[in-house]
């Protein structure tokens, strides 16, 4: 953070596209990590605001609608509550959670336009675009695709072609199509308006120069950006989904999506405080912070302040803390191939374990480098952490309250050397939280916290009250009375990071009110204090749960491959004598066995219709000898016999169709014919 004073900060969340749900990857990149900051921001008691919202304009919700079949309205409804419900599931403690539909929002991004149009800050500029002249429309870049010059791939987008991952403009193209009409797209002229950045670059790198603090991949990012020199955007597009630009001579045109979408994060504000949101937005002491993915750093970080100068009144973020990707068991997230874990299936799959995915996902979560979720990952974290450390001290120290106290919080006599030691480590909790939190480092932070549970566990384990009761029962009271007050600290420590688990454990302790500043105090519970009924914390999961999930992710990987399959190439032409000349039956499968010391090889014995015959196929990894005994097949009756090493002969060969992943079919008559049949 800067020097400066700041009497109150913004927080704002990416606004995700209402073209689908939200999955783990978004959790983790940024809606985890801001919820964090916010809440630890209010357990500290600075004013803060916490603004989100669904992203409903731009090519990728009109692309879902037409994949639906439906109306874009009825996309950005659908998927815009599912986002909200999924966000609430997981506690994610917005402030506002609106949409770029509302009706603020288009009075506010259409004056924000405005005044930038009045105070001549756009340029005008005419280029030609692609124009789908059967249904009347200039084309997105996503809806055209044609081959790809660089790799020939001939499904590449006019954006990007995602098969060898290079970006592209619409005109690269070879042989585009328009995806709306089939058609061939046409050039034609269009106005745009245009955002000048290269002019805005003399104060935008000074500027962010300034801040040193920014994370290495969102400077970095920028520095390349400078780098290349900054050119005019363009802020307008010809769709008809959208905010209109507010001008003359504009119909058909509407605000770019990256124009009106940041602007939401001002209008959200708006709704929500609409008589006092200027403080928020226009005060020097407001301190800003964007929270985003790392695919939303130039929007971030030079345009959407490009836009906020240009306009004039109002503040700069103060840092945009960004997260590189997750991945999913190895593979990149992706909302079209389904390669996702999506927030409303875990929370029916997982009802009441939010926070063993919040857990996770912090404890892994991508803050300096891409990051890979497994489930194994998971089912580890949430047995050997979440059970194991934290569950395990809190439930044994309940339950030993329980079991000698009825419940109630004895009181600490002397304290002993091993007492001091174990305060002496947790002591320094409290600072060091709040420096990593303040510092943006979710992942440490967490550590921290559940470090506080390891030292609770150890001393637990190494002062054996459930042995010194017999001894000692004094002694019992002050280990048991240090031990509760540990369990008190961790549900202040885990609040902003487990809200759900912290709320329970606080019920657990009778201790409603979270006070953070108290947080490594040793006398939150008082001494006599009725504790409620221990209840476990979090459960183990097993590994058929385990199991389900990774067999959900090998369907989807299944299915991606199936559509996505190319057959072979067709071989080369051969004319149709030569077809006649094969001689392809029908016959049934008299009898089959393994060939002993032949594990590939399966020996067939086929009536014909003549004198039957031997066939030996290499199959037998595909099948157990006797699935096919009874069933017909085709063979190729006319080969040469086939003499293999160990004195076999086979005469014919069995027709089967390899499958792409590998696996087999033989082609059986979909009726029974008589063996012998022939095929053509
Ligand atoms: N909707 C992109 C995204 O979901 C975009 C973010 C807007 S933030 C103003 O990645
Ligand atoms: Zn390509």
């Amino acid at each position: 953070m800067s020097e400066k004073k700041f009497n109150r900060t913004l927080v704002t969340a990416a606004l995700p596209y209402a073209n689908g749900g939200v999955h783990i990857g978004h959790l983790a990149g940024v809606y985890v990590p801001s919820d964090i900051y916010v809440r630890y921001l209010r357990l500290k008691r600075r004013d803060v605001l916490f603004i989100c919202g669904s992203d409903e304009h731009g090519v990728p919700v009109t692309i879902r609608a037409r994949k639906e079949g439906c109306s874009v309205q009825e996309v950005v409804d659908r998927y815009h509550h599912l986002i909200k419900d999924s966000f609430e599931g997981f506690g994610i403690s917005f402030d506002i959670y609106s949409r770029t539909t509302s009706a603020t929002h288009r009075q506010v991004a259409s004056d924000f336009f405005r005044t930038l149009y009045d105070k001549g800050e756009f340029l005008e500029r005419e280029s030609e675009q692609y124009y789908d002249e059967e249904a009347k429309t200039f084309l997105a870049d996503r809806y055209i695709t044609g081959e790809c010059p660089h790799c020939h791939n001939p499904q590449a987008y006019g954006d990007q072609c995602e098969k060898c991952g290079k970006d592209l403009s619409p005109t690269e193209l070879i042989n585009p199509e328009s995806k709306v009409s089939g058609s061939k797209p046409v050039l034609r002229k269009t106005k745009h308006w245009y955002l000048p950045l290269d002019k805005h670059q003399a104060w935008l790198q000074p500027w962010i120069e300034s801040h040193p603090e920014w994370r290495p991949n969102v400077s970095g990012q920028c520095k390349s950006w400078f780098d290349m020199g900054l050119q005019p955007r363009a802020v307008s597009r010809d769709l008809d989904w959208g905010i209109p630009v507010p001008v003359e001579g504009a119909e058909g045109k509407v605000l770019y999506v990256w124009f009106d979408a940041p602007i939401g994060y001002i209008s959200n504000t708006k709704e929500l405080l609409p008589d006092s949101w200027e403080k928020w937005w226009k005060s020097d002491d407001t301190r800003l912070i964007h929270f985003i993915g790392k695919d939303n750093i130039v929007f971030h970080c030079i345009v959407f302040p490009a836009m906020l100068k240009a306009e004039g009144s109002f503040i700069l973020p103060d840092n945009v803390p960004s997260n590189e990707f997750l991945n999913l068991e190895d593979d990149k997230i992706s909302t079209s191939r389904n390669w996702a874990v999506w927030l409303h299936e875990y929370l029916q799959e997982f009802p009441g374990k939010q926070d063993v995915m919040r857990y996770v996902l912090t404890a892994n979560a991508p803050e300096t480098k891409d990051n890979n979720f497994t489930w194994a990952d998971f089912q580890a974290r949430n047995n050997n952490e979440l059970v194991a450390v934290y569950g395990n001290f809190v439930n044994r120290a309940l339950q030993l309250t329980q079991k000698y106290y009825d419940g109630i919080v004895p009181a600490a006599g002397t304290l002993t050397e091993s007492d001091l030691a174990a305060i002496e480590e947790f002591k320094g909790v409290k600072a060091e939280v709040e420096r990593l939190l303040e510092a943006f480092r979710f992942r440490d932070a967490q550590k921290e916290a559940m470090n506080l549970a390891r030292i609770g566990n150890k001393y637990l384990a190494d002062a054996e009250p459930w042995k010194v009761i017999k001894t000692d029962p004094e002694r019992v009271k002050t280990i048991l009375n240090l031990s509760l007050q540990l369990v008190a600290n961790l549900a202040i420590a885990f609040e902003p990071f487990l809200p759900f688990s912290s709320a329970r454990l606080r019920e657990m302790i009778a201790m409603p009110a979270v006070e953070w500043d108290r947080l490594g105090a040793l006398d939150l519970l008082a001494a006599g204090t009725q504790l409620g009924t221990p209840e476990l914390l979090f459960e183990k999961i097993e590994d058929d749960a385990i199991a389900a999930q990774l067999q959900k992710l090998a369907d989807i990987k299944k299915q991606n491959e199936a559509e996505n399959h190319r057959a072979n190439p067709v071989k080369e032409d051969i004319d149709f004598a030569t077809f006649e000349k094969l001689d392809i039956r029908v016959g049934t499968i008299r009898h089959c066995e393994r060939v002993p010391k032949m594990k590939k090889l399966l020996r067939f014995d086929i009536a014909d219709g003549l004198e039957n015959r031997t066939i030996v196929s290499g199959i037998a990894q595909h099948y157990e000898p006797e699935q096919l005994i009874g069933r017909q097949v085709c063979f190729i009756a006319n080969l040469p016999p086939r003499t293999f090493k160990n004195g076999l002969v086979s005469e014919g060969m069995i027709l089967s169709a390899l499958n792409a992943d590998g696996t087999l079919s033989v082609i059986t008559p979909d009726r029974a014919v008589l063996p012998g049949s022939e095929v053509g």
